[in-house]
């Protein structure tokens, strides 16, 4: 069914043989596996450290999931985000992610000195804002956490909200005046960046790593990251660096006043216990 939904025309039927059967199989225990791996706790989060630029101090975090399989060891999402999205698993995922997170988040807050003002990302995809009571709900889950709205950044990509309707901005934009922050992820990667941009006002914009990771060899990508940071000092957006791998990327960022950054240069996404231990020094910059 999925195969045929996911065709052109999705009225066509499509023959079913014995390795779309094996397909279906797999997919099916793929899908059993997730429904009881919330109820066991198989989901776990890592956190990304996003640094400032110029101290190396940790900022935020980005939180990241993945799945513990009791016998298949760590399952990466991009083998059960799609299902999750195709199946509607991916609203009640979310869900735990924001409250694990905005629960973790404050936690630290207030646990760590010199971090009372950590923030936390989370990705997010156009699906969970189709709940009209969504702005309602997250505003709720972080009174309930105890997280001031401003500490918690959605990040979304431009893709994922192409196709989405008045009512999907509404909430987004009730979020926003509640003083929530949106992130574009991947930035660059989407097809109308720039009208977006003016749609709503967006706090951050993540460049894609694609970019970073031709910043250094003179070509274009270099012109399109100073860009993208100028633009974001003269609308007054924050501009983070995704993917930044080596010291040559760092060195040339920071020469580009560009504030943020993330990557594995930095730091892996680590276990909530190796993330608490990152929480008490600035990371290395060079
Ligand atoms: O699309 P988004 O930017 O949310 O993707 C986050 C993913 O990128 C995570 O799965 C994380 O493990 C991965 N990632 C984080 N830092 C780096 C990096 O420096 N290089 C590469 N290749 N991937 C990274
Ligand atoms: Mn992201």
């Amino acid at each position: 069914m999925y195969r045929a939904k996911s065709l052109d025309e999705p009225g066509d039927a499509v023959v079913f043989d014995a390795h779309m059967h094996a397909t279906a199989v797999q997919r099916l225990r793929l899908e059993t596996d997730m429904r009881r791996a919330i109820d066991r706790g198989e989901f776990v989060i890592h956190y990304q450290p996003i640094v400032s630029l110029q101290t190396g101090q940790v900022l935020s975090f980005e939180a990241l999931l993945r799945w513990q399989h009791p016998q298949r060891g760590l399952v990466s999402p991009n083998e059960f985000i799609g299902v999750a999205e195709e199946t509607g698993m991916i609203s009640e995922l979310s869900w735990w992610i924001l409250k694990t997170a905005a629960t973790q988040t404050r936690r630290w807050q207030k646990l760590i000195p010199g971090n009372a003002d950590l923030g936390i990302s989370v990705n997010v995809t156009g699906a969970l804002f189709c709940n009209e009571n969504m702005a309602d709900d997250l505003l709720s889950l972080l009174e309930e956490c105890d997280l001031q709205p401003g500490y918690m950044h959605l990040e979304i990509t431009e893709r994922s909200f192409m196709d989405h309707q008045d009512a999907v901005l509404a909430e987004l934009d009730k979020l926003k005046s509640a003083g929530v922050q949106l992130h574009v992820d991947d930035f660059g990667t989407g097809y109308s960046s720039l009208s977006y941009l003016k749609r709503y006002s967006y706090d951050t914009l993540k460049i894609d790593r694609s970019f970073i990771r031709d910043v250094t060899s003179m070509g274009d990508a270099s012109a399109i990251v100073q860009a993208i940071v100028s633009l974001g000092q003269d609308l007054k957006m924050n501009i983070v660096a995704e993917g930044v791998e080596n010291v040559e990327q760092v060195q040339l960022l920071r020469k580009m006043d560009c504030p943020e950054a993330q990557g594995y240069w930095f730091s892996r996404p680590l276990t909530r216990e190796k993330a608490h231990q990152v929480l008490s020094q600035p990371l290395k910059l060079n």
